[in-house]
């Protein structure tokens, strides 16, 4: 089925403190992004990137106490919320080019206003469930998932003007190796649906996205992706900021993307931190192309 596609770029690097992952949206375009899925016979809409705040350099790079560059990450945030809320009223699919995770706050803000439970698939190393209380980091890209859910600074968690875009038995995680103590409590607290590498291992790539299915398709009107990057072994994306080994092969990626596509409950798209400044010639971007294509609809013959 022919989808029309907005492309939102999302150049905020506010979220952590690698900078370069602000230029993943220009990096993901110059890649072949826009060609790749047109081809495919969809219509693609680019909307450019949303208006990001300055990035001050003496503040970005020293240590900062509490939530790292927060009043950035509130205006960015906010920003975006507008982009997607505005594409989804015309009925398109949202495909948010990243940038760092702490982005998924305004474009799930956008989204999820129009559905009464949405789903959401948040494929990545990392669970990003932190509060600043359990934080290693300061980071917000550590903490996305968690303020859809509900929890953390008032200013991120009512992004939209609303609270609570996503309850805990609509979410499932995948690619998890890096949860810090305070997530992997939060996990086992509120129950949310959890494959870890281990999992993926001894279950196979195909019955995990399977089971998500038929975990989530009853019980929401619409499934959000989350895609992070560093879900992906660092041999096949080593282009974003924090690689953890014993990751998602890019053929598990594929398989994963190409069932997702099959289900067609799909309705939004987040792909993010993709950062061209530490990479080998962009090939994170290309990689992440490559599953675009699977995640549209791609045939191999
Ligand atoms: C760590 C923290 C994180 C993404 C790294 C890392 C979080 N748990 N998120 N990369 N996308 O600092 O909270
Ligand atoms: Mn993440
Ligand atoms: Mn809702
Ligand atoms: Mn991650």
């Amino acid at each position: 089925m022919k989808k029309c596609i907005e492309i939102i770029g999302a150049p905020t690097a506010f979220g952590q403190r690698k900078l370069g992952v602000n230029f993943g949206p220009d990096a993901l375009r110059y890649a072949g992004l826009i060609e790749r899925i047109e081809n495919i016979g969809h219509e693609v809409i680019d909307k450019g990137n949303v208006e990001s705040p300055a990035i001050d350099m003496k503040k970005y790079k020293n240590e900062q106490k509490g939530l790292r560059n927060l009043d950035e990450v509130i205006k960015f945030s906010t920003n975006l919320y507008e982009a997607v809320n505005e594409t989804k009223r015309k009925n398109n699919f949202p495909l948010i080019l990243g940038g760092d995770h702490s982005l998924s706050i305004g474009s799930i803000a956008g989204i999820s206003k129009h559905y009464e439970n949405l789903g959401v698939i948040w494929y990545d190393a990392h669970g990003d469930l932190n509060t600043l209380d359990s934080s290693p980091s300061g980071n917000i890209h550590g903490m996305p998932l968690r303020a859809l859910l509900g929890d953390g600074d008032e200013n991120l968690t009512n992004i939209g003007g609303y609270k609570n875009k996503v309850k805990p038995e609509n979410v499932v995680l995948i690619g998890m190796r890096d949860l810090d103590d305070g997530e992997k409590e939060y996990i086992k607290e509120v129950g949310i649906r959890t494959y870890t590498m281990a999992d993926i291992d001894k279950l196979g790539m195909s019955k995990v996205i399977s089971e998500t299915i038929d975990y989530l398709k009853d019980k929401t009107d619409g499934i959000h992706l989350s895609l992070d990057v560093d879900a992906l072994d660092p041999v096949e994306t080593p282009g974003t900021g924090t690689t953890v080994p014993g990751g998602v092969t890019y053929r598990e990626s594929h398989l994963a993307m190409e069932m997702l596509h099959e289900s067609n409950l799909i309705v939004s798209a987040d792909l993010v931190e993709v950062n061209p400044l530490i990479d080998e010639y962009n090939k994170t971007a290309h990689q992440a192309i490559g599953l675009m294509g699977s995640f549209f609809g791609e045939k191999l013959l």
